[in-house]
């Protein structure tokens, strides 16, 4: 699969993944859009915006708290693996939209969360923050305050939080390659990324089944799943 830009990959000194549901689609984890996708059965407009949130904070939560359920009971596969095996002998970056934790539970140490995490958990009002992986007893949950928890995730409509954001532009910018796996592209700012890598003349390789709207900027794309693609990437860097 990836033989055509092998040097290519042998001489990278920082290889950025940028992924996305797809990628823990076969731990399963429904992706948003698509088929099976989760707004084919939900409108996101009711479920991800904030607006949405302060009408129905029950509705919001019930869905919040079946994801996290799914989400906590999940695995990493075999891309995610691939991926922090790679950081043992590579500067390996991930900048993921996933708010499932998989990349960092599967060994990796570099992941920056641009759409935050469904395992955090915030107070809509006073500061605080942390990481529930219990289920909640009452939903809404109020924080300690008085006022509802949120999940520390990033709805339509609100901007990514700034220090991450940062970090990432900075990393898709000066990466040598930068593997897309597992997204459609379709939200922004996040898929703004790899036109930023691109402009740093870096390589860019799409691993997706399907087409995307940017496939036709990628120097490879690979028509696989990310459990399939990802461990023949890293073997190929190791050959
Ligand atoms: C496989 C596979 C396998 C399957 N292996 N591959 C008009 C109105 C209002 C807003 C906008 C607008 N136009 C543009 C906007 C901006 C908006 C946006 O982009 N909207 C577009 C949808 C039009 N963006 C935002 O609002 C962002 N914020 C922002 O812009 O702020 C600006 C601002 C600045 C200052 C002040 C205020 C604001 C925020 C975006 C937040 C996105 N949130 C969600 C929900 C997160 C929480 C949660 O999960 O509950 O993030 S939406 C959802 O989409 C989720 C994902 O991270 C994100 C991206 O989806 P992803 O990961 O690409 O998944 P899919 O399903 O789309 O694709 C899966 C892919 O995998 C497919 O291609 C498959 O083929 C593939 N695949 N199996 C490999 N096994
Ligand atoms: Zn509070």
């Amino acid at each position: 699969m990836f033989e055509s830009v092998s040097d290519k990959l042998h001489q990278a000194k920082k290889i950025v993944f940028v992924t996305g549901a797809g990628i823990s689609q076969e731990s399963g984890i429904p992706t948003f859009r698509g088929n099976d996708g989760l707004w084919r059965k939900y409108d996101p407009m009711k479920l991800a915006t904030i607006d949405a949130f302060y009408q129905d904070p029950k509705l919001v939560w019930e869905w919040y708290e079946d994801r996290r359920k799914n989400i906590l009971a999940a695995k990493p596969n075999a891309g995610h693996i691939a991926i922090a095996d790679l950081a043992k002998y590579k500067e390996v970056w991930v900048l993921t939209q996933n708010i499932d934790g998989l990349h960092q539970r599967a060994g990796c140490k570099n992941v920056s969360e641009l759409h935050g995490s469904i395992i955090i958990i915030k107070c809509t009002v006073c500061n605080f923050k942390d990481k529930i992986t219990k289920r909640f007893s009452e939903i809404p949950p109020l924080c300690k305050c008085g006022n509802i928890l949120r999940p520390d995730v990033v709805w339509f409509g609100e901007p990514l939080p700034q220090d991450v954001w940062g970090e990432a532009m900075m990393q898709a910018s000066l990466c040598d390659v930068m593997v897309v796996a597992g997204t459609s592209l379709s939200v922004s700012p996040a898929n703004m990324l790899p036109i930023y890598a691109k402009q740093n003349g870096a390589l860019i390789i799409e691993v997706n089944p399907e087409e995307t709207s940017m496939s036709q900027n990628m120097d490879l794309s690979i028509r696989s799943t990310s459990a399939k693609a990802l461990p023949e990437l890293v073997s190929v860097i190791q050959k």
